[in-house]
């Protein structure tokens, strides 16, 4: 050999580092003032449920006092969060819209 690379062979591996991401249950919460319709028509046009899947939703709300609406990213389900917040409001209902770490 003349002290250079030659005969050399350098054989990289890497290793996948999969980071899972953080999720968050977007809920909603029971209360006795907001109409059921209002409540199934927030469910199908903000978590893109159909309406026999948001009337079951909405239902369990009513009867258990909280339920999950969906599971996203902590960015998407922020966004949820405001968005029914607001709706709600300009509505002059009283729903709650709220995230919880999975
Ligand atoms: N309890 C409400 C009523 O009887 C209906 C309702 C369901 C309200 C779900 C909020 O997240 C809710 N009109």
């Amino acid at each position: 050999n003349d002290g250079g690379d030659a005969g050399t062979v350098v054989v990289t591996r890497t290793k996948t580092v999969t980071k899972r991401p953080n999720l968050y249950r977007v809920l909603l919460l029971n209360d006795d003032y907001t109409p059921m319709e209002f409540v199934i028509h927030v469910v199908e046009n903000f978590f893109q449920k159909n309406r026999e899947e948001a009337t079951r939703i909405m239902l369990h709300v009513h009867h258990h006092g909280v339920g999950e609406c969906g599971i996203f990213s902590y960015e998407v389900a922020e966004t949820k969060v405001t968005q029914v917040m607001d709706f709600a409001r300009k509505h002059q209902h009283p729903l709650q819209c709220v995230m919880e770490k999975k």
